[in-house]
This record gives structure tokens, sequence and C-alpha cells, in this order.
């Protein structure tokens, strides 16, 4: 009997973090049940949230619980691996040290820019503010590593889709969502993500009664 998952999510689907987790369970064509997480109501600071970060996304499988995108998805890939589940991962090593290398980096750097374009701007108001001059550095920055990896008409990162494509197209969107300028076939790239049938389910989550918080 296989243990039960569920994925605890932000209630407005606009955590770029639970995005991964959400997208890393679909391609992985797991069940799983989806529990939205009231931030704005302080939900996840209750004792019945059970992420020992307080934060989300958490992942729970039969009584283990475990928090934060890229330990979520890792630990993902070891419990169902490839080559009988799909691969979140490339499978060759420096393949796959450069998909973490991308997904290290898009959470940790580039601040200006993930601040004056947030995830909402991309998933429920788009924002027409000019970027400043830090922002625009990290574009400079951001567009110069996606292209030593993404050439004209690239799909992918790699051969084959890999969790670092969604986290990336994420953060490509922030620009293309709001109209700043961005290379055609990065823009492509990004847009291609977006179709993908597990970032499809995600974009297709209900945002209606979002609330700043
Ligand atoms: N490094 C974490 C970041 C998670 C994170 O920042 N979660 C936010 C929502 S996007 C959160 O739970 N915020 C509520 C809080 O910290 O109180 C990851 O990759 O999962």
């Amino acid at each position: 009997m296989p243990q039960p998952l569920t994925l605890f999510s932000d209630a407005f689907s606009i955590s770029p973090y639970a995005m991964s987790c959400f997208v890393a369970l679909e391609e992985k064509g797991l069940a799983y049940q989806l529990v939205k997480v009231g931030l704005h109501a302080g939900e996840h600071k209750l004792p019945s949230y059970k992420a020992r970060t307080g934060r989300v996304p958490a992942l729970q499988h039969g009584d283990f619980v475990l928090a934060e995108s890229s330990a979520i998805a890792e630990y993902l890939e070891d419990a169902f691996p490839g080559p009988s589940h799909p691969r979140l991962f490339p499978e060759a090593v420096r393949e796959r040290a450069i998909a973490r290398e991308v997904m290290a980096w898009i959470r940790s750097d580039l601040m200006p820019l993930r601040e004056e374009r947030p995830t909402t701007s991309v998933f429920i108001q788009s924002v027409s503010r000019p970027l400043s001059e830090h922002a625009r550095h990290c574009v400079r920055r951001l567009v110069a590593a996606c292209e030593a990896l993404i050439k004209p008409g690239q799909p992918t990162l790699f051969a084959h889709w890999c969790l670092a494509d969604t986290d990336l197209a994420l953060m490509l969107q922030r620009l293309a969502s709001n109209g700043d300028e961005l290379p055609r076939h990065l823009a492509d790239y990004a847009a291609a993500q977006w179709k993908r049938p597990s970032v499809a389910r995600w974009l297709a989550q209900p945002r209606s009664d979002y609330t700043p918080y």
C-alpha cells in the first residue's frame, strides 16, 4: 500500500517554490492531495501545520514531513527514481549539476528583479512600472546566463525537460508577462515551458479571491 502524499501550497498559488513542487509531483505522475495554506490568515503558524520551517511548500509522505522546495524535489527524485518514474533532474552528472546550479541561483539571487516583478505580476495582475537600474542589471545577468545555456529554437535546457526548466521559465516570465524586453528565443523558451501540461495545471489554479498580504 503506497503511503499518501500531500503537498501544502499557498492558498493563492503565487509561491514560486510551491509551483516548483507542484510541477515536480505532476511530472512524476504521482497521486497526491493538494492542501492550500492561507498565509494571509496565518494558517502556517498554527500548531497543526507540521513543516519544521513553518513555511510553504511542504510535502507529507506518510508521516514524513519535509519543507524547502529544492529538498522536496530531491526527495521525490530519490523516493520515486527513474527510469520507472519520469526524471526531474538530468541523468548526466554535469547536466544535473547545472540544473541544480540554475535552481539554486534563482532562489538566492536577482532580488531587485524578483521584488519589482513579483509572481503576482505573472499570475494575477501585470505591472507597468519601469525596472530600476538595479533590476535592469539583474536582467542583463539573467539574459547572459540564459543565452549561454539556451540557443534559438531550444525548447529545454537539455535534451529532456528537467525541473530547472520550470523554475527558469518562471524567472523569465517575470519579464515576458509584464512586457519587459527579452531576446525573442528566451521569450519563446518561457512560452513553451508555460504550455507544459504540468505548468498549465498550476496556471489554472483559482486565484480570483486573492488578498494581498
Ligand atoms: N527557501 C524556501 C522558500 C519558501 C518561502 O519563502 N515560502 C513563503 C511563501 S512563498 C512562506 O512560506 N512565507 C511565509 C513565512 O515565511 O512566514 C523554499 O524554497 O521552499
